[in-house]
């Protein structure tokens, strides 16, 4: 055999060995890459749901303080806005009632954003005696007068009720039972929720449940919701001698 065949076949082996080695290699550095992304973007998912949960809080609180705004210059709470879709202004009837006690936030008449940070209107509930627009709530009503009553937990007998005046409600992530804004002033109505309390949320009655996040088997808690003490708005109300 000639010396030069023998160098061209090891060359020729080490060619292959080298192109093998390089795919393996590649293979490794696929796997180890794919790795780091997941180790990267779970904490980035975390991050952005929380940073959206933080918006949603502060929409919240700017809701709170805008509706004790309102009640200070009108003497009353707005009413919801039931138009479908929602037009941020309230609907009143001709007997200065609400057209309804619970809907959507007034958002524009308040000055506020439409939506929270999943692009879903605010659900918004006021109580009769601080909405209507002619008889105009007393101090009287601090005591007991609202009807609308927040839980811990669904199952109003077991735990402590607050009585607010009213409640503004965001369906927080999974924006189940929610109003999801579309492009072009459109709605999209959102599937029921799948937790009880979240139920009791979206069922448009007298009852709130207000607690942390909570996962039972596949059903997801994770609404937000601030109330208007009563007590709060008529004091700010006396203080700003708005109430005798
Ligand atoms: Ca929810
Ligand atoms: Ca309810």
């Amino acid at each position: 055999m000639m010396p030069g065949r023998v160098i061209d076949a090891g060359k020729r082996m080490a060619h292959i060995h080298a192109q093998g080695f390089s795919l393996l290699e590649l293979a490794i550095a696929l796997v180890i890459l794919s790795l780091m992304m997941g180790w990267l973007m779970t904490p980035l998912r975390v991050q952005h749901s929380m940073q959206k949960y933080q918006q949603t809080e502060q929409r919240l609180q700017l809701a709170q303080q805008a509706l004790l705004g309102h009640a200070l210059i009108h003497h009353y709470l707005p009413c919801p806005d039931t138009d479908s879709p929602p037009d941020g202004w309230e609907n009143v009837l001709s007997s200065q009632r609400c057209a309804s006690d619970e809907g959507v936030l007034p958002w524009a008449q308040l000055g506020l954003v439409a939506t929270d940070a999943w692009g879903r209107y605010f659900r918004y509930r006021a109580d009769a005696t601080f909405t209507h627009h002619a008889q105009w709530f007393s101090v009287a009503a601090a005591e007991g007068a609202s009807n609308i009553q927040v839980t811990g937990e669904s199952g109003a007998a077991t735990s402590i009720t607050s009585r607010p005046a009213a409640i503004v409600l965001s369906h927080g992530e999974n924006g189940l039972g929610g109003i999801q804004s579309v492009s072009g002033g459109l709605t999209h109505a959102m599937a029921a929720p799948l937790h009880p309390d979240e139920q009791e949320n979206a069922d448009g009655d007298l009852l709130f449940v207000d607690k942390t996040q909570q996962q039972t088997g596949n059903a997801v808690f994770d609404d937000r919701l601030v109330m208007l003490s009563s007590k709060v708005l008529i004091q700010q109300m006396v203080q700003a001698q708005r109430l005798p």
